[in-house]
């Protein structure tokens, strides 16, 4: 029998780690709901941990102390800046799972999230409609320690029975926090810009289309996911996840709807390499098939909702 989720979450203060916590402990109580990462927290948070993935002792105790039964593990560095400190990128993001894997079986866990993302594809793999068995070269470092993240995901499972489950997420939009260190970044950043100077510079190319999520979205993935029956999971590397996909100028011009006076430039820098080395849109049928993912946010929604949010922030 499944025992009540004692949830342990790494790297909560990230884009998904802040959204997920709160929408975790809406469930669960904050007192099930252990937030961790390197970086301190601006609230006072009486369930929150100063943790580094990569010590693993202090994981032990951490699971011990709060009698932990689930890991949610967030905590990475994501693909424009693990080019600039690649070997830390890789101990960050695939050491620190390994290790992590390993505490899952020792400590007998009742389950596992492991994040991945669309970086996994590369030059070889088909750009558009990507299906989710597809050969995997991706060209950051960030892409190659989430490939190799996922296959020894789904070797941990196989081999000791540790219930571990994945996503590929798409490009994240939140309003909650500014995102830093990723290629998708700018789909968040045009919104801060626009609104609070009417001007936007894009790292990207106006056609470079990538896949594209609501934080909504991928929040109700991740839960979803992880509650699902276990006959139901198939697929033990990430899931394919699509939402909606579009261009910088695609975004540009919904946002013009509501601003119509915002300008943009744009002016491409090492990013664009890495998004034209990613899909463009992604078949995501087997989540659906399987654990009956369905997304909710297509581009005019989430715009509107992305735009609502932030002016009454502001
Ligand atoms: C990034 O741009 O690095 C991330 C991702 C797509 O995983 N947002």
């Amino acid at each position: 029998m499944q025992r009540n989720p004692k949830i342990l979450i790494t790297g909560a203060n990230g884009q998904l780690g802040q959204v997920l916590t709160k929408a975790l402990r809406d469930r669960h109580g904050k007192s099930s709901v252990i937030a961790s990462d390197i970086n301190q927290t601006s609230d006072s948070d009486e369930h929150y941990l100063f943790l580094d993935i990569l010590n693993t002792e202090r994981i032990k105790e951490t699971i011990d102390d709060h009698g932990i039964t689930q890991i949610y593990h967030m905590a990475a560095i994501l693909s424009a800046s693990g080019e600039w400190n690649p070997s830390k990128t890789w101990n960050v993001n695939f050491n620190a799972l390994l290790r992590i894997l390993e505490i899952a079986r020792d400590k007998k866990l009742d389950k596992l999230f492991f994040p991945s993302t669309i970086a996994v594809f590369g030059n070889t793999t088909p750009r558009t409609d990507t299906p989710q068995d597809v050969p995997l070269l991706p060209e950051t470092i960030y892409g190659i320690s989430k490939t190799t993240g996922e296959l020894w995901c789904n070797y941990y499972f196989n081999k000791y029975g540790v219930d571990v489950r994945s996503v590929r997420y798409p490009g994240i939009i939140s309003y909650q926090s500014i995102p830093s260190g990723g290629t998708t970044d700018y789909a968040v950043e045009i919104f801060h810009e626009l609104l609070q100077h009417g001007k936007y510079e894009c790292f990207l190319e106006k056609d470079t289309a990538l896949p594209m999520m609501y934080i909504d979205d991928a929040i109700q993935a991740t839960i979803q996911l992880m509650e699902a029956p276990k006959a139901d999971i198939q697929t033990r590397i990430g899931y394919n996840l699509s939402a909606m996909s579009f261009t910088p100028a695609t975004l540009f011009a919904e946002i013009q709807k509501y601003l119509p006076t915002a300008q943009i430039a744009y002016k491409p820098d090492f990013r664009q390499k890495i998004a034209e080395s990613w899909s463009q849109s992604i078949d995501d049928s087997r989540a659906r098939t399987e654990w009956g993912w369905a997304h909710q946010y297509d581009l005019e929604r989430m715009v509107k909702t992305m735009l609502d949010n932030l002016s009454t922030q502001k």
